[in-house]
């Protein structure tokens, strides 16, 4: 079983900023850097192209132990045999999406305040996003940078796993983990960079220095 409890940091494949890298690509340069967890999201690729893509990801982390997450597309999850889907405040609700996945595969659910975070842990997802933590271009998120306080704020009053994501970058992810996060969601620092192994590597040894001094 993959270790997805103490996802340290989940890298989200993007389009956008993936500069003539294909998912997959993001996918195994980052998982060469230490990624614990990667997240297909692509907002425009139609059906058949993201699972074939999917598929390939899902088969790299299943050989290098890594978790693999679905962004959005339930359907394409279960199709790809992902480990599990993430989803948003305007997607399939939790509890529908549960009957659909079974107990067995994880449900991550992206909140932005603490109501949230809690009707969605209710709802049963297995995991809770949580951001934007601080400002952030890759995504309009309609929503205010909710500050490391809400992570704090949160871990107290939930058990289960909290990633923290929006603007997170190699300056401040320490103070993030510090903050209660079991782990980050990172996209334009890590997968915009120029080498995305070296990044997703300094990345994992800012997290450890925190785990190490706690
Ligand atoms: N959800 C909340 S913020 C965000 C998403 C998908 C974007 C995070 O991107 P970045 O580039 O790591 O700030
Ligand atoms: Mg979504």
């Amino acid at each position: 079983m993959i270790p997805w409890k103490t996802c340290r940091l989940c890298i989200i494949t993007d389009r956008e900023l993936r500069r003539g890298r294909s998912h997959l690509d993001s996918a195994v340069q980052a998982v060469q850097g230490g990624a614990s967890m990667i997240q297909l999201r692509d907002k425009v690729a139609g059906p058949r192209q993201l699972l074939r893509e999917a598929r390939q990801i899902a088969q790299l982390c299943r050989e290098r132990g890594v978790c693999f997450i679905v962004n959005d597309r339930l359907d394409l999850a279960l199709a790809a045999d992902a480990d599990g889907v993430h989803l948003g405040q305007d997607d399939l609700p939790p509890r529908n999406a549960r009957a659909l996945l079974g107990a067995d595969k994880i449900l991550g659910v992206s909140t932005h305040s603490i109501e949230q975070a809690l009707r969605a842990a209710e709802q049963g997802a297995d995991y809770l996003g949580i951001g934007p933590v601080f400002a952030t271009v890759t995504k309009a998120t309609g929503y205010e940078p909710v500050g490391c306080d809400t992570i704090r704020q949160l871990r107290a009053r939930i058990d289960i796993p909290i990633v923290a994501i929006g603007g997170i970058r190699l300056s401040n992810v320490g103070e993030v983990i510090q903050s209660g996060a079991t782990g980050v969601a990172v996209i334009s620092a890590i997968v915009g960079a120029d080498d995305i192994t070296a990044t997703t590597r300094a990345f994992v040894t800012a997290i450890q220095q925190v785990e190490q001094g706690r």
